[in-house]
């Protein structure tokens, strides 16, 4: 298992041809996915470990990707801590009583492991599935996390989150604080019960300037992925381009690219540290010459890593042709040379 080349890249390999999967692979883009999960809620769905397996395992049987991620969402685990969080259809996660001031902070307890013991499961029953291919854990860094928290819901401007960290730090660092350990928490499990390599997910720290994020965000995700070092991490965020240094400084073993910058762009960035990226997900939609074009493109520049995993710069959107993402991977197996 850890000479899959999903590991042997996040080592900083040079492989003979990089690992393939993409972020958001399971999910609404699969109809067998649409299928299985008819009538029941987002949540309810992560909580049942055959159904868990299921939706991990149908990217992985249809498009022979080189990884499989653990089909969850990154507020199982503050739903688990008794947090009264919601995946609403056409929406995303609403939280009942948004985090603004000390108050509130009681509101977040610790994440006790026997809460997530559904998590435990689907790992368990998921890894003897996967027969080898490597399993991703993932969660939700503590600011994209806190994001929900304090907003309320899916936001545009985190005006309120902004508002809350230079007005209220030391409430903002109690909250981050504890969001960390939750976060912790639910990598560790899935880590003991399996999974090769944890991502973790900072969607939203583009919303930050750099100052911000050294200052407010970073030691947080830092104090995380300290607790995993186990295993390869990846560090991911969207529109973080002006301070990968600082999220390899975080922890990380790989560090996640969106589409903005190239890879060998990013590789000067953060000499030394394997890539992950980055195709623009939106471009999927486009003929396929322009995303063939697109692919070599990437894994040439990627060539400046050391190494690659090749992946999109987000997650695939809902409106993707699985025909197409299936297209990618067989170019890419094909490089194997
Ligand atoms: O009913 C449904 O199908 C709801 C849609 C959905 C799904 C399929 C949500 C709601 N979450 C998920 C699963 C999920 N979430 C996965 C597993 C799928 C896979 O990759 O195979 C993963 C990795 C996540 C992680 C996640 N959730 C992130 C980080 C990744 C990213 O895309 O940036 C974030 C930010 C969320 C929050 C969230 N959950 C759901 C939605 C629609 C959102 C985003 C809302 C927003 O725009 O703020």
């Amino acid at each position: 298992m850890n000479e899959s080349l999903l590991v042997r890249a996040c080592r900083g390999e040079q492989t003979e041809r990089p690992p393939v999967w993409f972020m958001r692979q399971a999910g609404r883009s699969l109809p067998e996915y649409r299928k299985v999960r008819e009538g029941v809620p987002m949540l309810e769905s992560c909580r049942r470990p055959e159904m868990v397996v299921e939706i991990t395992m149908q990217p992985v049987r249809r498009y022979g990707v080189d990884a499989a991620i653990f089909f969850s969402d990154i507020v199982v685990p503050l739903r688990a801590a008794g947090i009264d969080v919601e995946i609403e259809s056409g929406v995303g996660p609403v939280v009942a009583e948004p985090v603004r001031g000390r108050a509130d902070l009681d509101r977040l307890p610790p994440l006790e492991p026997g809460a997530v013991s559904f998590v435990t499961e689907s790992v368990r029953g998921l890894v003897e599935e996967l027969a080898g291919t490597p399993l991703i854990g993932f969660a939700g860094a503590p600011f994209t996390l806190a994001s929900y928290l304090v907003e309320g819901g899916p936001s545009r401007h985190y005006e309120r989150t902004k508002a809350l960290m230079h007005s209220q730090p030391d409430v903002w660092h109690d909250l981050l604080g504890r969001v960390a350990r939750i976060t912790a928490t639910f990598l560790r499990v899935q880590i003991d019960a399996g999974a090769s390599v944890v991502q973790l997910f900072d969607s939203w720290a583009g919303a930050l300037s750099k100052a911000e994020y050294e200052r407010f965000v970073l030691p947080h995700s830092a104090a995380v992925l300290a607790e995993v070092n186990d295993v390869p991490r990846i560090h991911f965020g969207v529109g973080t381009s002006e301070f990968l240094p600082l999220m390899a400084q975080a922890g990380a073993d790989v560090v996640g690219v969106d589409w903005r910058i190239p890879l060998d762009e990013a590789a000067r960035r953060v000499p030394g540290v394997p890539l992950q990226g980055n195709l623009d997900p939106a471009l999927l939609l486009a003929d396929w010459p322009v995303i063939e074009a697109e692919v070599d493109r990437i894994v040439t520049e990627g060539r400046a890593a050391e190494g690659h995993i090749f992946n999109l710069g987000h997650g695939v959107l809902p409106s993707t042709d699985p025909d197409v993402l299936a297209r990618v991977v067989e170019r890419i197996r094909a490089m194997a040379g």
